[in-house]
């Protein structure tokens, strides 16, 4: 530490002890790049460029602290001078780069890409203001900006920059790094794109602003608000200089290594993370011919570079641009895209397979699959759906470009760092071979009837529910009970992630217990999520819990047997608090909807056990642990697509047939509930479940409402619960994503450590 110390004198010429926490941060986060910079870089013939509109990295300072296995070392020194490592950490800003799973995914990689010792990198944009901040006002969401840029950062501006051509003028770039530690080896590089004329001052009233202002609003937020046609031909602009940059720096990289660009697949291997990238394939076109290549080679070679990566299914969010904002932002490239369009319809000609469409809409995945070499989706059933039914005109075409690969989560950061008493705990059990190899964590099966183990991991969940009581207080002002059950559903709000199911079982209960029927333990609900801003039914669900929780606060009926609480501005950190005090794990999207999920590999891994509809990796997860050790619920995927395809089911239907379904449904618009919400957005929601629910919450209610009962009631057998909690860490090894970039590299990338 002698390093550390001689940098804190010579930055603020005093003493450790004498510094502030913010000095403290400034000079760790200088310390901490420097370490990171000697480390060095995996440098290789071949390269992995993962290009992403989102890394939601997260706060950096601890997570490099550990990889870089000085965590220990730093946080004693600190507290010899009196300081504390945590508190130090509170002054660092959060990075929201990413909306939700897909960014955090984009995250996780990192880290095991740069762990497992393969060459590569991210490539995506410098948001200034990131995701908005989350603020509760009467109830309801507001969005504010949400800075997160300050004089000393994880950002290094880098000497490289490009022009990147749009219709009528061009913009110069420049590039920022961040390196990102690999566990126990090298650092990876995260490359962000930004303008320099980007302006802050342009935001007003919350996070409004000029979207027709491209010169100075390119790269100010992640994901502007597209429900308008401006915000949509931002989102173009964004994702064009995104891989504009991209395409330009892997070219410059690969002839700086010998490439003479015919042989472009052997220096560069191009992940493409949703359709948000997936312009980089014209563009790459784009830049090949103009080097002198002809049309059918570079898109020859292009198909060898590119591998798509699909994370959702819902329509929605399959991008599909018009041709004419293309021919308006970036005309440049629609020529391109025509003849690839015209290629593939030549082979192929089903219109369901086309690029361009008989409306004109550009099919950003279609591209993908005809001119990428490997389609992949992110769990197993997902990755069925998309062959067996969203994109089966595909599969039987290019059979041989599907392949699933499992989603996985960074246990350096969901284990290792966000609880340490546990790690400390599995390491006393069965050595430390599990932070390298998780599949190692099986060992802890061997333990499963020794009571003393299984009481101290029931004391280390206590213990991590105080740390996040205190969280809890600090947010919300709320004073919840460690001895209570702890119920937590933390992702975005979405209709099909069907936090309403949630919010009727919760009603349910309230009605339960003023009927007199107290629970045995008492409950507690956490929830966090934002709703994207123009994303109406979405906010009045944020509504309608922030009501009952209200409600249930003001009731002293119920008031001591359950709690609601909404946590605000639900981000990376919040989780980090929240996951490793859960009971019970809610996962409970419409089976089919949910590509993956990842919280519920980091609730697993935490100790916490599954209450899920078969979705997702929840599949996995209750192939791996057993029908003992989660708690599964509701129609399958395959009933689901059913009822989509004979349009068969009426939430009316349910809601006039079953008068319990009926009385929590009405609950929502009572006088109890009008008295406190408001209500316009009560009545919506109300209206939106009786007459529509395209999210089928009614059609699982009854049957959710049966297992979670069951899950509550099976928590009082501390020790059986207890041995669940054990499974389900010794079964979590498979979600490292530490397998599931060993899987990308043996499948898909074919880089050499
Ligand atoms: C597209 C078009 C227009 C506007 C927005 C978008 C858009 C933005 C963000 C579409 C999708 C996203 C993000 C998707 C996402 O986070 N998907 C999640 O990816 C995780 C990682 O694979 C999965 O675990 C989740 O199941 C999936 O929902």
């Amino acid at each position: 530490m002698e390093t550390l110390k001689t940098l804190i004198n010579d930055m603020f010429h005093k003493d450790c002890s004498s510094c502030t926490n913010e000095e403290l941060y400034t000079a760790l986060l200088t310390y901490t790049k420097q370490q990171l910079e000697a480390k060095g870089y995996h440098e290789g013939k071949k390269k992995i460029y993962y290009i992403s509109a989102e890394f939601l990295i997260g706060k950096l300072l601890s997570n490099n602290l550990i990889n870089l296995g000085i965590y220990d070392e730093v946080s004693d020194f600190l507290k010899e001078n009196g300081k504390v490592l945590s508190e130090i950490e509170e002054v660092e800003p959060e990075p929201s780069l990413g909306n939700g799973g897909l960014g955090r995914l984009a995250a996780c990689f990192l880290d095991s890409i740069a762990t497992l010792g393969l060459p590569g990198e991210g490539i995506g944009l410098n948001y200034h203001l990131g995701l908005f901040k989350q603020v509760f006002k009467d109830g309801l969401q507001q969005e504010t900006p949400n800075p997160w840029i300050t004089n000393t950062s994880w950002l290094t501006p880098t000497e490289v920059s490009y022009m990147v051509p749009f219709h009528g003028f061009s913009l110069k770039s420049t590039m920022y790094n961040i390196d990102v530690a690999g566990y126990d080896n090298k650092s990876i590089r995260l490359r962000l794109f930004d303008i320099d004329i980007a302006d802050e001052s342009i935001v007003h009233d919350g996070i409004a602003f000029d979207k027709k202002d491209i010169l100075h609003n390119l790269t100010l937020f992640l994901y502007p608000d597209d429900s308008d046609d401006a915000g949509r031909k931002l989102r173009i602009y964004q994702q064009y200089f995104m891989v504009s940059n991209a395409a330009q720096l892997i070219l410059d990289e690969a002839v700086a290594k010998g490439c003479n660009l015919h042989d472009l697949a052997d220096y560069a291997v191009v992940q493409i993370n949703d359709t948000h990238p997936s312009m980089i394939i014209p563009e790459f076109i784009r830049l090949l011919t103009e080097r002198g290549i002809d049309f059918d080679e570079a898109s020859e070679i292009v198909s060898h570079v590119c591998a798509y990566t699909n994370h959702t299914i819902l329509a929605e969010a399959l991008e599909k641009w018009p041709i004419h904002f293309l021919e308006e932002i970036v005309p440049q490239l629609v020529p391109i895209i025509r003849r690839l369009d015209e290629k593939a319809k030549a082979k192929y000609p089903q219109p369901e397979v086309a690029i361009i469409d008989g409306n004109n809409l550009v099919h950003m995945a279609h591209m993908d699959i005809h001119y990428g070499f490997s389609i992949n989706g992110v769990a197993a059933l997902h990755t069925d759906i998309l062959k067996n039914s969203e994109l089966h005109s595909f599969y039987e075409i290019y059979p041989e470009k599907f392949n699933n690969k499992t989603n996985g989560i960074t246990f350096r950061r969901w284990l290792m760092y966000c609880n340490r008493p546990l790690t400390e705990f599995i390491t006393s059990l069965i050595g430390d071979g599990f932070k390298k190899d998780a599949n190692e964590l099986e060992k802890l099966l061997a333990f499963q009837d020794d009571p003393e183990v299984l009481n101290r991991l029931l004391e280390i969940k206590t213990d991590a529910k105080k740390v996040c009581k205190d969280f809890v207080l600090a947010n919300t002002g709320m004073e919840i009970d460690e001895n209570s059950i702890f119920d937590i559903q933390i992702k975005r709000l979405h209709e099909y992630k069907r936090q309403q199911l949630n919010a009727l079982y919760i009603i349910y209960k309230y009605l339960e217990i003023k009927g007199g029927k107290k629970p045995s333990t008492p409950i507690t609900f956490l929830f966090g999520a934002k709703a994207a801003p123009a994303y109406y039914i979405a906010k009045d669900i944020i509504h309608l819990l922030l009501t009952l929780q209200e409600l249930i606060k003001n009731d002293p009926d119920v008031a001591p047997y359950m709690k609601l609480v909404m946590v605000e501005n639900y981000n990376v950190s919040a989780a980090e608090k929240l996951i490793p005090a859960c009971d019970i794990s809610e996962q409970i999207s419409l089976a089919s909807k949910e590509a993956s999920g990842t919280g519920n590999m980091k609730f697993m891994l935490n100790g916490a056990v599954t209450l899920g509809t078969m979705d997702g990796a929840n599949v996995e997860i209750s192939d791996l642990v057993g029908e003992e050790n989660i708690y599964i619920f509701g129609e399958s995927s395959e009933q689901v697509i059913n009822h989509y395809a004979q349009s068969d089911y009426s939430s009316r239907a349910i809601y006039e047939g079953n008068a319990d379904i009926r009385r929590y449904v009405d609950f929502i618009v009572s006088e109890d509930m009008l008295r406190l919400g408001k209500e316009e957005h009560l009545r919506n929601l109300y209206n939106e479940l009786v007459n529509k629910d395209w999210f089928m919450t009614l059609l699982d209610l009854e049957d959710y409402i049966r297992v979670k009962n069951q899950a509550l009631e099976d928590y009082s057998d501390r020790e059986k619960w207890a041995k669940k909690m054990l499974t389900n860490i010794a079964k979590a090894g498979y979600f490292s994503s530490d397998r599931t970039i060993e899987q990308y590299n043996n499948d898909i990338w074919h880089l050499t450590k």
